[in-house]
């Protein structure tokens, strides 16, 4: 790959975007990619938690590439929108956690992938927004989905029809981003993190990203059916006797994700 890259230390995956000379805009190459990327790191056991973040100083990612937008007509824009979006869905209903480590600006498309992950931890340098409205657009990675039901309508509608950028610690009042670091730890942070995460029961945390990210989405009646199923099925788990034999027993789990 040429715009993404992969390193995997302990058992987690740091996905890179890096084209850093256009702050890491997404060209339908580096979305193939990212989505590319995800599928190698879904199918690696030895991966438990994925950081997502951008290269260079400046970014996470500063939006689809404007360059290829404005060529862009009904059909392919269409198309390009659907593309990013089951790239960007797939994150979203990705089996292992995925925090943004947000070191930039995120806007436009940046920001809508960062949506699309279950954590944003972001620098204290980072600016978020969705400046689409400013070219004559509207967010068409997911941004107007995933931006209200996260921040309700109204803040999002605030957001989209302004296309203001807002400052990390704006970001974190909203609840847009989960905590704010200063830029130098924020690597340091997300790995803690998903070193945390990396180490709980992998069965249990698949089942709850499932759980939340498309529960929330049903009836909550229907999102509590899906909730007990997932929860019967992993009594019948090794993970489940491991970790229910680690309190009894007082040590440490180990668990194999069967
Ligand atoms: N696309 C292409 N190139 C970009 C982009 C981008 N989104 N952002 C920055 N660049 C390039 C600049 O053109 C510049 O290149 P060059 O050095 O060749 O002139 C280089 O990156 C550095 O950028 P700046 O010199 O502008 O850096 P500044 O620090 O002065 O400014 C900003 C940084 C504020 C981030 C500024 O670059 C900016 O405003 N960028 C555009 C942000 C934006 O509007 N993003 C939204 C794009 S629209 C979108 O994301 C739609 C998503 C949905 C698509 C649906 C499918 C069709």
């Amino acid at each position: 790959m040429e715009n993404v890259k992969i390193e995997v230390r302990d058992a987690i995956a740091i996905i890179t975007i890096d084209r850093p000379k256009v702050l890491n805009a997404l060209n339908a190459q580096t979305v193939a990619e990212i989505g590319e990327a995800f599928e190698q790191v879904r199918n690696d056991d030895a991966v438990r938690a994925v950081i997502l973040t951008g290269g260079g100083e400046k970014a996470f990612v500063a939006g689809a590439d404007i360059n290829e937008l404005a060529t862009m007509n009904p059909i392919t824009g269409k198309e390009t929108a659907e593309r990013g979006q089951r790239v960007f869905t797939a994150i979203e209903r990705f089996p292992k956690p995925v925090i943004a480590a947000v070191n930039g600006f995120a806007l436009g498309g940046g920001c809508e992938l960062a949506l699309a992950c279950h954590i944003r931890i972001a620098s204290d340098k980072a600016q978020l927004g969705l400046p689409e409205v400013t070219l004559g657009i509207i967010p068409g990675y997911g941004g107007t989905q995933r931006m209200a039901r996260l921040l309700g309508k109204g803040k999002a509608l605030e957001l989209i029809c302004t296309g203001d950028r807002i400052p990390a610690d704006e970001a974190e009042r909203i609840g847009l981003v989960n905590k704010v670091v200063p830029a130098d730890q924020l690597m340091a942070a997300a790995e803690e993190m998903a070193r945390k995460m990396a180490s709980r029961g992998p069965l249990a945390i698949r089942a709850a990203i499932e759980a939340v990210m498309i529960g929330s989405d049903m009836p909550q009646d229907a999102g509590l059916v899906l909730e007990a199923t997932l929860f019967g099925l992993l009594a019948s788990t090794s993970d489940m006797k491991e970790g229910m034999g680690t309190f009894l027993e007082k040590r440490q789990a180990k668990f194999t994700g069967k």
